[in-house]
């Protein structure tokens, strides 16, 4: 009996942190999926300014404390567009990379103010509202932005999470594309010269 208890009370216990689990995984979808969040703070790094390192980058102010669903915690124009993209990407049977999605998106002007998605970020500003667009002094440091950040796209970015693929090893190919031999003349073995006899 008192094994039986003792059963009892460890799985009470196990019930609970089951739960404690689940409720938490669910706050955390709710509050807007925090790994697009990272993901996009990882793809921006250092160019993302901390004004719009939060939800509002992608969703509309919502007034419900503990929004559970997307309908109480909408997306605004510019985070539509990257969900939409992510639709896409899927559809395609790609993965749905949210540097792809970003990729996808930055040329568009989901708000509709004037000024690319892309550019907008860069300059501080939130791309899926229109009441919030750069001025036009910010306009003129666009150019020198992009150019950096472009830069910085390039050089070597750790991805912790992505998978290593190990580079194709290059063919052996001559310039027609066959595949070189022993017959080709480069891997014959010289034969040795037929010895004559001196001052013949
Ligand atoms: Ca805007």
């Amino acid at each position: 009996m008192a094994t039986f208890l003792a059963v009892s009370l460890r799985m009470t216990k196990l019930w609970r942190v089951i739960l404690g689990l689940v409720a938490v995984a669910g706050a955390l979808q709710a509050r807007g999926t925090p790994a697009n969040r990272a993901a996009i703070e990882r793809y921006f790094d250092r160019f993302l300014v901390k004004g719009l390192q939060n939800c509002s980058l992608c969703h509309l102010p919502s007034d419900k404390k503990d929004p559970e669903t997307l309908e109480e915690f909408p997306h605004n124009p510019f985070g539509d567009a990257l969900r939409r993209a992510g639709k896409e990407l899927r559809a395609a049977g790609k993965k749905r990379e949210m540097a792809a999605r970003l990729e996808m998106v930055g040329g568009a002007d989901s708000d509709g103010d004037g000024i690319d998605n892309l550019s907008e970020i860069l300059l501080g500003h939130n791309p899926g509202d229109a009441k919030d667009r750069p001025s036009a002094e910010e306009l003129k440091t666009l150019a020198g932005r992009r150019e950096e950040f472009a830069v910085f796209l390039k050089s070597y970015r750790w991805e912790p999470y992505g998978v290593v693929r190990r580079p194709e090893v290059p063919k052996n190919k001559d310039e027609g594309g066959r595949m070189k031999d022993e017959s080709d003349d480069e891997y014959q073995i010289p034969k040795p010269a037929t010895l004559s006899p001196r001052n013949s």
